[in-house]
């Protein structure tokens, strides 16, 4: 019995990783500079890809409080108001408002010198529609900011 019980798990772990569409999880990078800009200007996500998994790296040397950065997503109609309420969230809170349903992923803030990621799954994307990646730190989101196209 104990035999058939062994068979059946070790069946169990190698039926299982075909069982599921294999995950995806697509890199991209992107750098934030003293010069209160990103070095890219758009990010195509491949529909394909199950996650994507943003790192940002702040290549400058200037200190959180006076060029933070971030990296936040959402539709592009939602954009302004997003930035808008990060505003009073403050540096403590990364900019982004506590629980804002509007923001489809973001990293924290970081200053010259840092880097930092996040991971989102791509079923939050939808195909065709218009998303807008953009940095909420105070008066930063006029030239920071760049499309991403999923699909
Ligand atoms: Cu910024």
């Amino acid at each position: 019995m104990k035999f058939i019980r062994t068979i059946a798990c070790l069946s169990l772990v190698l039926v299982a990783p075909g069982a599921f569409a294999a995950d995806k999880v697509c890199k991209v990078d992107i750098a934030g500079t003293d010069q209160m800009s990103f070095d890219k200007k758009e990010i195509a996500v491949a529909a394909d890809c199950t996650e994507v998994e943003v790192t940002l790296k702040h290549t400058g040397k200037l200190a959180v409080q006076q060029m933070g950065h971030n990296w936040v997503l959402a539709k592009t109609s939602d954009m302004q108001s997003v930035a808008n309420d990060g505003l009073s969230a403050g540096v403590a809170n990364d900019h982004v408002k506590k629980g804002d349903t509007r923001v489809i992923a973001h990293t924290k803030l970081i200053g010259g010198g840092q880097t930092t990621s996040v991971k989102f799954a791509t079923s939050a994307l939808k195909k065709g529609e218009a998303y807008t990646f953009f940095c909420t730190f105070p008066g930063h989101v006029a030239l920071m900011k760049g499309t991403l196209k999923f699909g």
